[in-house]
Protein backbone atom coordinates (compact mmCIF):
# COMPACT_ATOMS: atom_id res chain seq x y z
CA UNK A 1 0.00 0.00 0.00
CA UNK A 2 3.00 2.48 1.21
CA UNK A 3 4.31 1.30 -2.14
CA UNK A 4 1.32 2.83 -4.19
CA UNK A 5 1.18 6.21 -2.16
CA UNK A 6 4.95 6.96 -3.39
CA UNK A 7 4.06 5.76 -6.82
CA UNK A 8 1.36 8.40 -7.02
CA UNK A 9 3.47 10.75 -5.28
CA UNK A 10 5.97 10.78 -8.26
CA UNK A 11 3.34 10.80 -10.65
CA UNK A 12 1.83 13.95 -9.31
CA UNK A 13 5.16 15.57 -9.09
CA UNK A 14 5.87 14.44 -12.32
CA UNK A 15 2.84 15.66 -14.12
CA UNK A 16 3.37 19.02 -12.00
CA UNK A 17 7.10 19.34 -13.44
CA UNK A 18 5.29 18.56 -16.85
CA UNK A 19 2.97 21.69 -16.44
CA UNK A 20 5.38 24.19 -15.39
CA UNK A 21 7.62 23.55 -18.12
CA UNK A 22 4.87 23.27 -20.81
CA UNK A 23 2.94 26.70 -19.12
CA UNK A 24 4.76 27.99 -16.24
CA UNK A 25 8.15 28.59 -17.30
CA UNK A 26 6.86 30.05 -20.84
CA UNK A 27 4.46 32.16 -18.19
CA UNK A 28 7.74 33.04 -15.79
CA UNK A 29 9.58 33.86 -19.00
CA UNK A 30 7.31 36.56 -20.68
CA UNK A 31 7.05 38.42 -17.34
CA UNK A 32 10.34 39.30 -17.82
CA UNK A 33 10.12 40.54 -21.11
CA UNK A 34 10.58 44.25 -21.45
CA UNK A 35 10.62 46.86 -24.45
CA UNK A 36 11.44 50.12 -24.64
CA UNK A 37 9.28 51.22 -28.15
CA UNK A 38 10.02 54.97 -29.17
CA UNK A 39 7.49 56.18 -32.14
CA UNK A 40 9.12 59.10 -33.84
CA UNK A 41 9.71 62.47 -31.58
CA UNK A 42 7.85 62.05 -28.90
CA UNK A 43 5.79 58.66 -28.08
CA UNK A 44 7.73 56.39 -26.14
CA UNK A 45 5.79 53.05 -24.82
CA UNK A 46 7.05 50.10 -22.93
CA UNK A 47 5.66 46.66 -22.23
CA UNK A 48 7.04 44.83 -18.96
CA UNK A 49 4.72 42.02 -16.65
CA UNK A 50 2.95 41.47 -20.14
CA UNK A 51 1.07 45.52 -20.29
CA UNK A 52 2.19 48.26 -21.91
CA UNK A 53 2.70 51.95 -20.07
CA UNK A 54 3.02 55.41 -21.82
CA UNK A 55 6.03 57.14 -20.61
CA UNK A 56 6.01 60.83 -19.59
CA UNK A 57 8.11 61.63 -16.55
CA UNK A 58 11.40 63.33 -16.59
CA UNK A 59 12.89 60.80 -14.45
CA UNK A 60 11.56 57.67 -16.67
CA UNK A 61 13.16 59.71 -19.28
CA UNK A 62 16.10 59.56 -17.63
CA UNK A 63 16.05 55.75 -16.96
CA UNK A 64 15.78 55.61 -20.88
CA UNK A 65 18.37 58.23 -22.14
CA UNK A 66 21.93 57.00 -24.16
CA UNK A 67 21.12 53.57 -24.47
CA UNK A 68 21.16 51.50 -27.97
CA UNK A 69 18.13 51.20 -29.81
CA UNK A 70 17.52 50.03 -33.28
CA UNK A 71 16.22 52.38 -35.65
CA UNK A 72 14.05 52.49 -38.56
CA UNK A 73 13.45 55.06 -41.16
CA UNK A 74 10.84 54.61 -43.35
CA UNK A 75 10.43 51.24 -42.64
CA UNK A 76 13.71 50.10 -43.70
CA UNK A 77 16.39 49.48 -40.48
CA UNK A 78 19.20 52.26 -39.87
CA UNK A 79 21.28 50.48 -37.58
CA UNK A 80 21.68 50.73 -33.88
CA UNK A 81 22.05 54.56 -32.35
CA UNK A 82 21.76 56.05 -29.07
CA UNK A 83 18.65 57.69 -28.19
CA UNK A 84 18.62 60.91 -26.11
CA UNK A 85 15.06 62.92 -24.64
CA UNK A 86 14.84 66.20 -24.04
CA UNK A 87 12.07 68.33 -25.18
CA UNK A 88 12.02 65.15 -27.76
CA UNK A 89 14.07 62.39 -28.99
CA UNK A 90 17.27 63.23 -30.45
CA UNK A 91 19.24 60.18 -32.03
CA UNK A 92 22.97 60.14 -31.77
CA UNK A 93 26.02 57.67 -33.21
CA UNK A 94 29.09 56.31 -31.20
CA UNK A 95 30.63 59.09 -31.64
CA UNK A 96 27.85 61.60 -30.43
CA UNK A 97 26.99 63.01 -34.29
CA UNK A 98 23.76 63.85 -34.42
CA UNK A 99 21.36 61.64 -36.99
CA UNK A 100 18.85 63.47 -38.75
CA UNK A 101 15.84 60.67 -39.28
CA UNK A 102 13.28 62.24 -41.92
CA UNK A 103 9.80 61.53 -42.13
CA UNK A 104 8.69 58.50 -39.98
CA UNK A 105 10.89 56.59 -37.78
CA UNK A 106 10.72 54.35 -34.94
CA UNK A 107 13.27 52.55 -32.24
CA UNK A 108 12.86 49.33 -29.81
CA UNK A 109 15.23 48.30 -26.81
CA UNK A 110 14.45 44.65 -25.65
CA UNK A 111 15.60 42.00 -23.92
CA UNK A 112 14.20 39.44 -26.43
CA UNK A 113 14.50 39.16 -29.83
CA UNK A 114 11.74 41.28 -32.02
CA UNK A 115 10.58 40.47 -35.56
CA UNK A 116 10.25 43.89 -37.49
CA UNK A 117 8.55 42.82 -40.60
CA UNK A 118 9.87 44.33 -44.05
CA UNK A 119 6.94 46.07 -46.28
CA UNK A 120 6.48 48.14 -48.86
CA UNK A 121 3.50 50.66 -49.53
CA UNK A 122 1.84 50.13 -52.73
CA UNK A 123 -0.07 53.22 -54.31
CA UNK A 124 -3.77 52.01 -55.14
CA UNK A 125 -6.95 53.80 -56.80
CA UNK A 126 -9.57 51.66 -58.29
CA UNK A 127 -9.83 48.90 -55.99
CA UNK A 128 -13.02 46.44 -54.90
CA UNK A 129 -11.90 46.51 -51.32
CA UNK A 130 -11.69 50.60 -50.96
CA UNK A 131 -15.22 50.90 -53.12
CA UNK A 132 -16.59 48.75 -51.03
CA UNK A 133 -15.78 50.29 -47.44
CA UNK A 134 -16.78 53.73 -49.21
CA UNK A 135 -19.87 52.38 -49.72
CA UNK A 136 -20.31 51.14 -46.56
CA UNK A 137 -20.00 54.25 -44.81
CA UNK A 138 -22.04 56.17 -47.51
CA UNK A 139 -19.33 58.36 -49.01
CA UNK A 140 -19.04 59.11 -52.91
CA UNK A 141 -16.15 57.05 -54.98
CA UNK A 142 -14.67 59.99 -56.76
CA UNK A 143 -12.48 61.11 -54.14
CA UNK A 144 -9.36 63.31 -54.11
CA UNK A 145 -7.22 61.10 -51.51
CA UNK A 146 -4.36 62.64 -49.45
CA UNK A 147 -2.85 59.20 -49.08
CA UNK A 148 -4.21 55.55 -50.45
CA UNK A 149 -1.37 52.81 -50.38
CA UNK A 150 -1.54 49.11 -49.38
CA UNK A 151 0.96 47.06 -47.86
CA UNK A 152 1.13 43.13 -47.18
CA UNK A 153 2.11 41.47 -44.51
CA UNK A 154 1.01 38.04 -42.99
CA UNK A 155 0.61 39.24 -39.34
CA UNK A 156 -0.76 36.07 -38.05
CA UNK A 157 2.64 34.03 -39.60
CA UNK A 158 -0.21 31.49 -40.98
CA UNK A 159 1.78 31.72 -44.66
CA UNK A 160 -1.42 33.69 -45.92
CA UNK A 161 -0.68 37.04 -46.52
CA UNK A 162 -2.92 39.63 -44.95
CA UNK A 163 -3.31 43.34 -47.26
CA UNK A 164 -3.75 46.53 -45.10
CA UNK A 165 -5.51 49.41 -46.94
CA UNK A 166 -4.46 53.05 -45.81
CA UNK A 167 -6.89 56.19 -47.31
CA UNK A 168 -8.10 59.72 -46.32
CA UNK A 169 -8.84 62.27 -47.85
CA UNK A 170 -8.27 64.94 -44.96
CA UNK A 171 -6.40 67.73 -46.12
CA UNK A 172 -7.02 67.47 -49.71
CA UNK A 173 -6.11 70.74 -51.74
CA UNK A 174 -8.80 72.23 -53.57
CA UNK A 175 -12.85 72.53 -52.90
CA UNK A 176 -13.61 70.80 -49.88
CA UNK A 177 -15.88 67.35 -50.04
CA UNK A 178 -18.69 67.53 -48.08
CA UNK A 179 -17.09 64.88 -45.41
CA UNK A 180 -13.80 63.70 -44.66
CA UNK A 181 -12.69 60.23 -43.83
CA UNK A 182 -9.88 58.09 -43.09
CA UNK A 183 -9.55 54.85 -43.16
CA UNK A 184 -6.99 51.78 -41.98
CA UNK A 185 -8.33 47.86 -42.99
CA UNK A 186 -6.84 44.99 -43.16
CA UNK A 187 -8.52 42.17 -45.34
CA UNK A 188 -8.37 38.35 -44.77
CA UNK A 189 -10.24 36.41 -46.21
CA UNK A 190 -12.17 38.59 -47.97
CA UNK A 191 -13.19 40.25 -44.85
CA UNK A 192 -12.36 44.24 -44.14
CA UNK A 193 -11.30 44.23 -40.71
CA UNK A 194 -10.90 48.15 -39.63
CA UNK A 195 -8.26 49.14 -37.42
CA UNK A 196 -8.88 53.10 -37.87
CA UNK A 197 -12.25 54.35 -39.07
CA UNK A 198 -12.94 58.22 -39.23
CA UNK A 199 -15.99 59.89 -40.93
CA UNK A 200 -17.01 63.29 -40.05
CA UNK A 201 -18.65 66.09 -42.07
CA UNK A 202 -15.75 68.49 -43.46
CA UNK A 203 -14.42 71.12 -40.99
CA UNK A 204 -11.28 73.03 -41.68
CA UNK A 205 -7.92 71.75 -39.95
CA UNK A 206 -9.72 68.62 -38.41
CA UNK A 207 -9.07 65.02 -38.78
CA UNK A 208 -6.16 63.76 -39.25
CA UNK A 209 -4.28 61.66 -42.13
CA UNK A 210 -3.05 57.31 -40.80
CA UNK A 211 0.08 55.94 -42.07
CA UNK A 212 1.45 52.82 -40.69
CA UNK A 213 4.71 53.68 -38.88
CA UNK A 214 5.47 49.57 -38.16
CA UNK A 215 4.51 45.93 -38.01
CA UNK A 216 6.85 44.45 -35.33
CA UNK A 217 5.84 41.38 -32.73
CA UNK A 218 6.26 43.32 -29.89
CA UNK A 219 5.30 40.63 -27.06
CA UNK A 220 6.55 37.62 -29.15
CA UNK A 221 3.44 35.67 -29.24
CA UNK A 222 3.61 35.02 -32.57
CA UNK A 223 1.20 37.68 -34.00
CA UNK A 224 2.87 40.85 -35.61
CA UNK A 225 1.25 44.53 -33.44
CA UNK A 226 1.13 47.61 -35.33
CA UNK A 227 1.94 51.30 -35.12
CA UNK A 228 0.03 53.63 -36.51
CA UNK A 229 0.41 57.16 -36.58
CA UNK A 230 -1.83 59.55 -37.62
CA UNK A 231 -1.05 63.00 -38.37
CA UNK A 232 -3.21 66.00 -37.44
CA UNK A 233 -3.09 69.51 -38.94
CA UNK A 234 0.16 71.51 -38.27
CA UNK A 235 1.23 71.81 -34.78
CA UNK A 236 -1.49 69.75 -33.36
CA UNK A 237 1.03 66.75 -33.67
CA UNK A 238 -0.02 63.44 -34.06
CA UNK A 239 -1.84 60.65 -32.52
CA UNK A 240 0.03 57.25 -31.94
CA UNK A 241 -1.13 54.07 -31.68
CA UNK A 242 -0.57 50.12 -31.08
CA UNK A 243 -2.75 48.27 -32.33
CA UNK A 244 -3.06 44.10 -31.88
CA UNK A 245 -5.27 41.44 -33.74
CA UNK A 246 -6.85 38.93 -31.69
CA UNK A 247 -8.13 37.22 -34.64
CA UNK A 248 -11.39 38.47 -34.53
CA UNK A 249 -11.02 42.25 -34.44
CA UNK A 250 -7.97 44.92 -33.99
CA UNK A 251 -7.38 46.76 -30.57
CA UNK A 252 -5.36 49.84 -29.45
CA UNK A 253 -3.07 48.35 -26.77
CA UNK A 254 -1.86 51.65 -26.07
CA UNK A 255 -1.92 55.12 -27.59
CA UNK A 256 -0.29 58.62 -26.70
CA UNK A 257 -3.47 60.41 -26.45
CA1 LIG B 1 -1.75 35.50 -42.33
CA1 LIG C 1 2.55 40.07 -30.85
Amino acid sequence: MKKVYVFLIFVIFGIGIIMFLLFGLDSVRREKYETVLVVSDDTTWIYQNKGWLHVSSADQYNELNWQKYHVFENNKSIGSYDLWHDDKWYIFDDNKNAIMANGTWFGYKSNYEIEVENFSKEEISEDGYVISALNDKGLPLDNKYTTSYKSSVDIDKDGIIEDFYVISNVFASGDHPKKTFSFVFMVKDNQIYYLYDDVREYKAYSGCVPDIIAFLDADDDQVDELVVSCGQYSNLGRIDMLYNFDGEKFKILISNQ
